[in-house]
């Protein structure tokens, strides 16, 4: 496309998670009271989904920062893990963030239609501000060059790595994941800010959302950002910090603005979790964190 183009969701694809199937998975739940799925294996066509976007010639950037020792530590295999899993049959661009460009160096070739551009980001002294700053970021490379070139951007942690299929049926207007650790715990122990001074701040709400994935659409991808990056700066203003940094804001963000598909911990899951008996397929698992090695 060129930039100025309007694109329109074609019809196939608006009505294409109208063919799930909610009664596959009778112990989870598998709509939100918005109606909304939350997409668990077994209630989606996986080749239905692949064909109609492939139709629909549908576009995916994907998001990730690799920011000081994360480059080494987590970038190739979370890279080389989603040359093999994401979005197989799509155009996929990765726009990779870091401070050392120089050293992002792939020793695998891209699939066809894959394209990787590394895009240098200043390092925040805090790692609480290299997390939260992401937002800044994220809404400025949709601004600048995602927007009317993507049909759909997807914002990753990078210290994860891809096991499984995690395909189309997972895209959506606005996406959001449901954290492993809290999908079958009661709401009041849900880890959201609970400081009246912070923007962040909630006394209820639906889920507890995981930052570690989240997308959309180029616009909505770009409200959350927006949303999260102001509210971020209006609490420095006021000197608080939220409880979870970026991730406090972003589960505001989808209290008020409802996401319209949600993701189950099978494309998010902490393999920490001895419970795993929900858990049909591991589409995407956290890596071992190295607290030593990158948080010293
Ligand atoms: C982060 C924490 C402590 C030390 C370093 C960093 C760090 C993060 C870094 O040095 N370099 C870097 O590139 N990052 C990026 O920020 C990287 O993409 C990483 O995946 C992301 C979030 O940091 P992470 O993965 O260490 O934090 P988690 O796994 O505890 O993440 C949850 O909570 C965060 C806020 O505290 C975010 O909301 C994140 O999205 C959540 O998954
Ligand atoms: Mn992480």
């Amino acid at each position: 496309d060129q930039p100025g183009t309007v694109r329109t969701t074609p019809v196939s694809i608006v009505n294409l998670d109208d063919s799930l199937n909610y009664q596959a998975r009778p112990n989870v739940p598998t709509r939100t009271t918005w109606n909304a799925p939350i997409m668990w294996e077994l209630m989606f066509d996986a080749n239905l989904y692949d064909r109609t976007h492939k139709e629909a010639n549908t576009s995916v950037a994907m998001t990730v920062f690799a920011v000081g020792r994360y480059l080494d530590a987590y970038l190739h295999k979370f890279l080389y893990s989603a040359e093999n899993h994401f979005m197989l049959g799509l155009p996929v661009t990765y726009y990779v963030f870091t401070d050392l460009p120089e050293q992002v160096i792939l020793n695998f070739t891209l699939g066809p239609q894959r394209n990787l551009k590394v895009v240098r980001v200043d390092r925040h002294s805090r790692w609480q501000d290299i997390s939260m700053m992401r937002m800044k970021t994220i809404s400025e490379i949709i601004e600048n060059e995602l927007q009317n070139r993507f049909s759909y951007v997807f914002c990753f942690d990078v210290d994860q790595e891809f096991k499984a299929r995690f395909g189309s049926e997972a895209l959506g207007d606005s996406v959001a994941m449901v954290h492993a650790h809290y999908y079958r715990l009661p709401k009041e122990s849900f880890t959201y800010d609970r400081n009246p001074k912070s923007k962040a701040y909630m006394d209820q709400g639906d889920y507890y959302y995981h930052a570690a994935i989240f997308g959309g659409t180029c616009e909505n991808v770009k409200a959350l950002a927006d949303f999260c990056y102001l509210n971020i700066m209006e609490d420095k203003l006021n000197n608080v910090e939220a409880l979870w940094h970026d991730e406090s804001h972003l589960n505001k963000y989808f209290w008020l603005h409802k996401p319209s598909k949600l993701l189950s911990p099978e494309y998010c899951w902490d393999l920490i979790i001895h419970d795993e008996s929900d858990i049909l397929i591991k589409r995407l698992v956290w890596a071992p964190k190295e607290y030593e090695k990158v948080r010293t």
